[in-house]
């Protein structure tokens, strides 16, 4: 049987592409989207809802926050087997889901991650700031764990038993990075899968900010080395 397939997109002041990312999600095979709004001051909301999609809403910032607002909206409600999450600033290709579901549905991987270094990426959709990021997380996650990733990018799918194992926690700029270390220590099967990056439509809230950037690059490089310790 297919796999029920549910969406979460954190979203901060993104009235704008929203809508855009809404209409290229494919469904079937997508049952819901939730969109996780962290009490941005425009229309994201309403874009969220017009788009056909469940909005839920966290007061505490960041990413994680988001992400775990709307996994706990999931767990409430009848979680879907597999989780795709997806960012709401139309820079990945939500067309391109099914490329990362199906190593899931084949029963042949718990986590897919959707790299954009593997895929084709529109000049200047990767700032220079977030290539090198990359490099060097994945980098010591190679040296700490064994594992070669080639990205941390957004556009991943996870099945639902596998996320709930990883019991995650970071409220801000660690989750991807969290997610695919813990991964690897839980022995889960994780795959990469090509996926297609454009530049994104309105303004960076991560790595096109100064501040964005050196948190998110402190937060990425703590978060690998804390669950390369023995006990974490
Ligand atoms: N809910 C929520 N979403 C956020 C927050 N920060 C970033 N986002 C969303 O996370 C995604 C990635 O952020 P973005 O600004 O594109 O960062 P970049 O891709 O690193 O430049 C976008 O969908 C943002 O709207 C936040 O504090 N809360
Ligand atoms: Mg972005």
């Amino acid at each position: 049987m297919a796999p029920t397939i549910d969406v979460v997109i954190p979203a901060f002041d993104e009235e704008a592409s929203l809508p855009l990312v809404l209409a290229d999600v494919p469904r079937p095979p997508v049952r819901r989207v939730v969109v996780c709004d962290n009490r941005s001051r425009d229309g994201t909301a309403r874009a969220a809802r017009e788009g056909g999609a469940e909005v839920v809403v966290e007061e505490r910032p960041g990413y994680g926050s988001a992400c775990l607002r709307a996994l706990a909206h999931l767990r409430a409600t009848g979680p879907p087997d597999v989780v795709v999450f997806l960012d709401a600033d139309h820079s990945d290709h939500p067309e391109e889901l099914p490329s990362l579901v199906e190593p899931l549905a084949a029963g042949a991987a718990d986590l897919v991650i959707g790299s954009r270094t593997l895929g084709r990426r529109e000049p200047g959709a990767l700032l220079p700031q977030a290539r090198a990021g990359n490099l060097v997380a994945c980098l010591l996650i190679r040296l700490l764990y064994g594992h070669a990733y080639t990205d941390l990018g957004p556009f991943r799918a996870i099945r639902w038993p596998a996320l709930e194992s990883l019991e995650m926690a970071d409220p801000d700029f660690g989750w991807t990075a969290e997610m695919q270390v813990k991964a690897l220590r839980r022995g889960l099967r994780v795959v990469e899968r090509p996926v297609s990056y454009r530049r994104r439509v309105g303004v960076s809230k991560i790595t096109g900010t100064l501040s964005g950037t050196v948190m998110a690059g402190y937060k990425i490089l703590w978060t690998v080395l804390r669950y390369s310790w023995p006990r974490s």
